[in-house]
């Protein structure tokens, strides 16, 4: 037994984990007491990773060996490191040779440590000349960028989590914290127990988790938060609520963006928004009154056509209002990923060099050209994400190199990144697993270390930074992201005669150590600190040499990091989403997180467990469109936009507004798909998002498209699920995936804690041929003497029911439906909560829609620590008394659900709130 400190790979919060090991694997994980993101605290996802550390995940998911495809479309096979090296390195210094380094682009992710994108980045810029390396943080935090660097001069969250116990008013806006920060929520819940007339407010068009603590929900219109922004400013002005003393000693710019606000009178900002005038006032004065005013924002305001306006317009209202540079106040961006900070850092993006240095400028440029000892930089612009896939679609980028990040799934407009990966001359894709839809298209996939592997360092949404460490060795053939990248350079290297010596490093300690020195004099500068000083504690930058210790809050002084040390206002007024709603697609569509799942769900797709919250891909939708789009609950909606369109099954829900729907982002095509009419395979999600983005960040509106939602004429409908034995779940998942991906419609997923379920669905025109269904039977074992079946051939119909007994009891195994489906819910319920069903016999085959006394549902698991169901808290619900902290307290104590990680305490108040007392009733 061991133990190993590291850091959580999800989210920006940056938490500190103790992984557990036993004789080379990893059998634990916990929240690292003395960390000070978390101080031992973990969410659903945290607390879960060593599951996805197994044996059993690790030898089927796992990308394991390097591999290469000898053809497009035929299936890879393993290769040597050298080989593939070699390979890659030909390639791309041909491409080079001949179309010059423009020609050739990496694709990164604000995932890889801050050593593998030192190392990356060093390579297509100083090796190959390029500035064609960008990441999935322009889908990220790039608004966030620009939003600081154009106010504040410098890009530097200012506050820390510590200003969460200093701040009398929180300003949440699109930010569904509850989900996508979890711990900082646990944070903000403390904050108001202790602090109860803590006023927060929540700025989303939809009524999230997060709302739940907040005594103010303005449920803003998709794309408004520039009118409402400037609205408060308006009234700010109005009740003299500004700071003008503050406002003439450290701003600039501040009369334009006075008489840009001077049009957005309190009425015209209600009807734009949407929200009451009352509210909006109450905003106002929450938030420039307040002794302390501290905001929280997310992708929410980033991924939008005008996500650097709203950046620097809510950052203008701090500015105002002077709530900043003070314990508890500040305009306090929150970073998606574990490693977003440390990308920007290193100058991982098109527009960037090292040590938060701009491309644009050529003193920058000869800077890191002398640091590096390289003739120079080429003045070229890289292209960001958008613009590089686009180029690759148009021919003019022959090579990509993506790494740590899933293109195929998560960038918008699939059908151009497609067209990209398709006609790109050669595609490397670096995974650390082999599951993900972007590996499907690479010439090349080499396997990465991952979580529990890899060594390196982080840096959180607070600015701080961690240590990551390996417990274990590395799966299979894996290799490091930074020593792939080194390996890879040198022979490149060698090929174009230049650079060898530029990559001599032969432990990530030596490359942080050069990244350490590229940030000397700089805003964030690091000198001060070391690999030993982090391994004693994670800690804030800047940290020069002689500091003790690193700023907690920036900008206290009063000085901003602009020439004249003043921060700036922008002035920019409010403009509608690139593609508004209209009578042909009526719609807009919002996509978001679920609070189990991780983005494209390489790792927690994996785990059954972590689909008890959210079990199947769905589109959510306000109750009166579904009724008037004659869409019922469960049914298939074909939905369409300008760029693209889906299937999937309608769920009612009042959280949204009418006219507006919403997709979590985590539905790609690896759970979710099918082909259209045409032959086109359908790409999840982002079939839909639009390629429209801010044009100062680059950052796509991933938060807005217009669509149509109608119902899909598909009359023929499967559920085919299954206990299937742990070590082979997922590759019957994957091989029942090949089955029908040729069909309208599928999905396909996991469910179930421990043993793994799979469950399949699937929908077409007319039945397809009885072998496909026999097939299917056989991937879940439906095809032994065991199984019960019906069959109506001309009617359409098949069914199969497998029983297992154990004694004199037994238990739903498998269950296909093809025809109709409507006994769907009972007999999953039989299957999934393993109740007995020896009595049923028949029955079990029959149409009957209705639940057979006794089998009642438990609901979507709410807590997914002690796998606590809808109705179980609901029935204990009804038998509790007192307020709502009481009652809730009696749940915990009799169902323990929200006693550990404390993810589902926001849904658990809603449905205390939302239950009738015991007593009053
Ligand atoms: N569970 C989980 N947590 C995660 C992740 C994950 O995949 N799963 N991913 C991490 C990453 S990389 C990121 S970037 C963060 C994202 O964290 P968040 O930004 O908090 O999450 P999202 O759900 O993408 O979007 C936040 C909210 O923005 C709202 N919104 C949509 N349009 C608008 C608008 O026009 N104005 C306003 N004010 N709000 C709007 C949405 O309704 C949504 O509730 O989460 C991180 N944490
Ligand atoms: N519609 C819609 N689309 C969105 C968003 C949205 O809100 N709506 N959000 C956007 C945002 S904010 C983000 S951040 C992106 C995220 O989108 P992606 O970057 O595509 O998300 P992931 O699925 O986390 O991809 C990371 C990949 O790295 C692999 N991996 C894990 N560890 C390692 C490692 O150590 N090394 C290597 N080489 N690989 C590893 C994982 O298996 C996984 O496939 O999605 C964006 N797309
Ligand atoms: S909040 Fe959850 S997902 Fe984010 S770092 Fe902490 S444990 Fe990981
Ligand atoms: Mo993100």
């Amino acid at each position: 037994m061991a133990e190993t400190r590291s850091t959580c790979p999800y989210c920006g919060v940056g938490c500190g984990v103790v992984i557990e090991t036993d004789a080379g694997q990893i059998t634990g994980v916990r929240g690292d007491p003395d960390h000070p993101a978390n101080f031992g605290r973990l969410c659903t996802k945290g607390s879960t990773l060593h599951l996805t550390a197994a044996a059993e995940v690790t030898h089927q998911a796992r990308l394991l060996l390097p591999m290469r495809r000898a053809a497009r479309g035929q299936a890879p096979q393993p290769v040597g490191w050298d080989a593939a090296l070699d390979q890659a390195a030909d390639a791309f210094a041909r491409v080079i040779g001949e179309h010059g380094p423009d020609a050739v682009g990496f694709y990164l992710s604000g995932q890889l440590l801050t050593e593998d994108y030192y190392v990356f980045n060093k390579l297509a810029k100083g090796l190959v000349g390029t500035h064609n390396l960008d990441t999935n943080s322009r889908l990220c935090m790039s608004s966030a960028v620009a939003g600081y660097k154009k106010t504040l001069g410098a890009d530097a969250p200012p506050a820390c989590y510590d200003d969460l116990n200093h701040a009398q008013c929180l300003f949440i806006a699109g930010s569904n914290t509850a989900w996508a920060h979890p711990i900082l929520f646990r944070r903000i819940e403390d904050a108001k127990r202790a602090n109860p007339a803590l006023k927060i407010v929540v700025a989303d068009p939809r009524r999230t988790d997060t709302c739940e603590i907040a005594d103010l929900h303005l449920a803003l219109q998709p794309g408004s938060d520039v009118m409402l922004l400037h609205g408060m400013l308006h009234l700010m002005l109005r009740e003299g609520w500004t700071q003008p003393g503050y406002i003439a000693a450290h701003t600039t710019g501040f009369e334009a963006l006075a008489a840009a606000v001077r049009e957005c009178t309190l009425e015209r900002v209600a009807r734009v928004c949407g929200i009451a005038p009352a509210d909006l006032l109450l905003a106002a004065r929450w938030f420039a009154t307040s002794p302390a005013t501290l905001s929280l924002y997310c992708m929410g305001l980033n991924q939008s056509s005008h996500g650097t306006d709203k950046n620097a317009a809510l950052i203008g209202l701090h500015l105002a209002t002077a709530q900043i540079g003070r314990p508890g106040a500040g305009p306090f961006s929150l970073t998606g990923q574990p490693n977003a900070m440390g990308g920007r850092e290193v100058g991982g993006l098109a527009n960037l060099l090292p040590g938060h240095r701009e491309l644009a400028d050529p003193a920058h440029r000869a800077e890191v050209a002398a640091f590096w000892g390289v003739p120079g930089l080429s003045a070229v612009p890289g292209k960001s994400a958008i613009e590089m896939f686009r180029a690759a679609a148009e021919g003019e980028i022959k090579a990509l190199w993506i790494a740590c990040t899933n293109p195929a799934q998560s960038m918008p407009d699939q059908a151009t990144v497609r067209r990209a990966l398709e006609r790109a001359e050669l595609v490397v894709v670096q995974e650390a697993f082999a599951t993900t839809a972007t590996c499907a298209f690479a010439d090349l996939l080499l396997p990465a270390t991952t979580w529990g592997e890899k060594e390196g360092t982080v840096t959180n949404s607070e600015r701080r930074i961690s240590r990551v460490r390996a417990a274990v060795a590395p799966a299979g053939q894996a290799r490091h992201d930074w020593a792939i990248g080194v390996d890879f350079a040198r022979r490149l290297a060698r090929r174009l005669d230049r650079g060898e010596a530029l990559f001599p490093y032969e432990r990530p300690e030596e490359v942080w150590n050069e990244h350490r020195a590229s940030t000397r004099g700089r805003d964030l500068d690091i000198t001060g600190l070391s690999y030993a000083l982090l391994d004693a504690a994670p800690r804030q930058w800047p940290l020069p040499e002689g500091a003790a210790e690193g700023r907690a809050r920036l900008y206290e002084d009063g000085v901003f990091a602009t020439p004249d040390g003043r921060a700036r206002f922008a002035a920019a007024p409010w403009q509608p989403v690139a593609e508004p709603r209209d009578a042909r697609f009526p719609f807009s569509l919002n996509t978001g997180r679920l609070r189990d799942q991780w983005h494209g769900m390489s790792r927690t797709g994996t785990l059954g467990r972590l689909f008890g919250h959210v079990p199947e891909p769905v589109l959510h939708m306000h109750p009166q469109d579904m009724t008037r789009a004659g869409l019922a609950e469960g049914e298939l909606a074909e939905v369409a936009s300008r760029h693209g369109s889906l299937r999937l099954p309608v769920a009612a829900s009042t959280d949204l507004g009418p006219s507006q729907v919403f997709i979590p982002m985590h539905w790609g095509p690896e759970f979710v798909g099918g082909r259209r009419a045409d032959g086109t395979a359908i790409a999840g999600v982002n079939a839909l998002t639009t390629p429209a983005h801010c044009p100062v960040s680059k950052q796509p509106e991933l938060k807005h498209a217009a669509v149509q939602v109608v119902r899909a004429a598909l009359p023929w409908s499967l559920v085919a699920m299954a206990w299937v034995p742990g070590e082979r779940a997922l590759a019957v998942r994957g091989a029942l995936r090949a089955l029908v991906e040729d069909l309208p419609f599928f999905s396909c997923v996991p469910f179930g804690d421990g043993t793994a379920g799979v469950l399949l669905r699937a929908a077409g025109a007319a039945a397809p041929p009885d072998a496909l269904l026999a097939r299917i039977e056989a991937l879940l074992g439906l095809e032994d003497a065991g199984t019960l079946r019906y069959i109506d051939a001309r009617r359409g119909q098949r069914r199969a029911v497998r029983l297992v007994r154990h004694g004199d009891t037994a238990h739903v195994a498998g269950v296909l439906l093809s025809g109709d489906t409507r006994a769907e819910g009972w007999l999953r319920t039989l299957l999934q909560d393993q109740l007995p069903a020896q009595d049923f016999g028949r029955r079990l085959l029959s149409f009957q829609a209705t639940a057979p006394a006794g089998v009642a549902a438990r609901g979507k698991v709410v807590c997914n620590c002690f796998g606590v169901g809808e109705r179980a808290i609901g029935e204990a619900l009804a038998a509790c008394g007192g307020s709502d902290e009481e009652r809730l307290a009696q749940l915990q104590g009799t169902l323990r659900c929200g006693t550990h990680c404390g993810s589902c305490l926001p849904e658990l108040k809603r449905m205390v709130r939302a239950a009738p007392a015991a007593q009053a009733a």
